[in-house]
């Protein structure tokens, strides 16, 4: 296949018919895609190596529920070849961009770290990169695939010495993520995900939800002195996941509750609910209450809960609560899922416009005039005028958007991809 990018005459004038037929229904699609491309999306890391990371253990580790499946060829094997990944992906993205590291990301220099141990220093690499690309970073603990992870429980295990060694973790985290949002000069969310959970009929829920709300206390104390304009504490739960199928300490309803409480923000993530739950009718009901959240985007398919991001019902409803509310500056917006079954990169490609596509036909909408249509009791008129929006030209708007921001239209992109495999896997594979 020939991956061609539509141009020239031809787009401009599918272009400009597309902005004249958003004009009639009162939408201003130049102020539309000036909006979707300034609306930062945090790409992660751990998309680029299948959560790998880059410590080396000596004993085999229990992924904490995270598992990517596949194994497609490419995988980066350092730092530097994540990077180099990430940033092949970035030229393919448009709009404004983060990068969002995992603890497990650390380069130190003079051999291995623990986690509880961790500095500045030791990502010093990401953060020259991420100012050299003139991005922010974000950053999360990581409370999984570590030897005092394998019991599936961190922060509200039964053991004390364990639980402080977890505490120091997230103090030392916490230090990292105010360092990179002070360096940058753009606040960095530290996001703080959890295993902790039990397979099957836990006779104690309770301890355990008690302890992990000591622990996250201790890491958040005052007495850390971490500023909390440059590290933007977020807590994210989950209903299940592999191997803590009946159980998880830190539930959505846990953790709505202790963000609210501590004065921290919530992160959902698509996949975290029961299989065929949607988030996005939880964003109002939670911003009656939450200054802000953190959404991770993604895509549960059956028990898996991170499938690559794609421009579907689930998202563009998401964007559209958002948009609706008027809370675009309510919300922060990160990537997370991993696929190791095809091209790493592409995977990367695909749900990060898939997310910006869905953000702009959000803000496509004739929001307000479905809302007055609402209020004056038209219920016909929003609904034939909400059908009809689905088949406007979204297409061209996209393809404009993607133009300005001087990024591959359409499919273009693929040949980018396909020149990365020529040269990058056989490289990697040492062929
Ligand atoms: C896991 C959470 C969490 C992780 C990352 C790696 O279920 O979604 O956000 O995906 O921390
Ligand atoms: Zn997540």
């Amino acid at each position: 296949m020939k991956w061609t990018e539509p141009g020239g005459k031809d787009s401009d004038r599918a272009y400009a018919a597309a902005r004249k037929a958003y004009g009639t229904i009162g939408v201003d699609a130049e102020q539309a895609i000036e909006r979707a491309l300034a609306m930062p999306v945090s790409l992660h890391c751990w998309q680029a190596d299948d959560v790998q990371g880059l410590e080396r253990h000596e004993e085999a580790l229990e992924g904490g529920g995270i598992l990517a499946t596949g194994g497609y060829p490419g995988r980066p094997r350092n730092g530097d070849e994540i990077r180099a990944d990430l940033a092949r992906a970035l030229a393919l993205l448009p709009g404004v961009h983060r990068v969002n590291i995992h603890a497990l990301y650390a380069e130190p220099e003079d051999g291995p770290v623990d986690r509880d141990a961790l500095r500045p220093e030791h990502f010093k690499r990401w953060l020259a990169w991420a100012k050299a690309q003139g991005i922010g970073l974000d950053f999360n603990t990581s409370f999984f695939a570590h030897p005092k992870a394998n019991d599936g429980y961190t922060l509200a295990h039964p053991d004390p010495a364990i639980r402080r060694f977890w505490v120091r973790h997230g103090v030392a985290c916490r230090r990292i993520a105010e360092h990179m949002g002070r360096t940058l000069k753009s606040p960095c969310t530290l996001n703080h995900w959890l295993p902790d959970g039990a397979k099957d009929s836990p006779a104690d829920r309770w301890g355990p939800r008690a302890r992990l709300v000591k622990g996250l206390d201790a890491i958040l104390a005052e007495k850390h002195k971490v500023s909390r304009r440059w590290c933007r504490d977020t807590v994210e739960g989950k209903l299940f996941g592999i191997g803590s199928e009946d159980y998880v300490v830190g539930s959505n309803e846990f953790y709505a509750a202790y963000a609210l409480s501590r004065g921290i923000r919530l992160c959902l993530d698509m996949g975290h609910f029961h299989p065929t739950e949607t988030i996005h009718d939880k964003i109002s009901a939670l911003l009656c209450f939450h200054r802000e959240l953190l959404l991770h985007v993604s895509r549960p398919v059956r028990w898996d809960s991170d499938h690559i991001v794609l421009f579907n019902d689930d998202v563009r409803a998401v964007f559209q609560e958002v948009v609706r509310g008027g809370a675009l500056d309510r919300v922060a917006v990160a990537l997370d899922f991993f696929d190791a079954s095809i091209n790493r990169i592409a995977a990367y490609v695909i749900g990060a416009r898939a997310t910006r596509k869905a953000l702009l036909s959000a803000l496509l909408e004739p929001a307000d005039a479905l809302q007055r249509l609402e209020r004056e009791g038209k219920g016909a008129q929003k609904l034939g005028l909400m059908e009809e929006l689905k088949t406007m030209p979204f297409g061209a708007v996209w393809d404009r958007l993607c133009r300005v921001a001087g990024r591959p239209a359409g499919a273009a992109w693929l040949a980018d991809i396909e020149a990365w495999e020529r040269e990058a896997i056989p490289a990697r594979s040492g062929r």
